[in-house]
């Protein structure tokens, strides 16, 4: 699966909670590949390595949880995704039913 998500990172590693400069909303071009969520710049383009930054922000989604974001209001289509390291980050999807697209893929890995 793959599409556009914006992404809020809304606390770190052991749960604390991520520090004011670091919790600003970001466009990604979002692609699912086994238990990796990657966070890419551009859209995929066959044939080329994934660049340090898009590593960087690869999520693993192993024994992650992905819920609608119930208690966050200021954005439509947004779902709350807790790793299994305990990070916790907000995805803006561009429709409702891209999010619960997206919630139902991520729970299945
Ligand atoms: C954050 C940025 C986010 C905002 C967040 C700010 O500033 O303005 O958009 O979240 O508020 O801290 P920075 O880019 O400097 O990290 P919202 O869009 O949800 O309001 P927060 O600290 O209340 O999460």
């Amino acid at each position: 699966k793959h599409g556009v998500l914006t992404r809020k990172s809304h606390a770190d590693m052991d749960g604390k909670r991520t520090p004011r400069g670091r919790r600003g909303w970001k466009k990604f071009y979002a692609v699912l590949k086994g238990m990796i969520l990657y966070l890419q710049k551009d859209e995929y383009k066959p044939d080329t390595d994934i660049s340090e930054v898009d590593l960087k922000n690869a999520v693993r989604i192993h024994h992650a949880l992905a819920t609608r974001a119930t208690d966050y209001s200021k954005r439509a289509n947004v779902l709350k995704l807790k790793t299994s390291d305990w990070r916790v980050f907000l995805l803006q999807a561009p429709s409702e039913e891209e999010m619960m697209s997206w919630i139902f893929r991520i729970n299945l890995v």
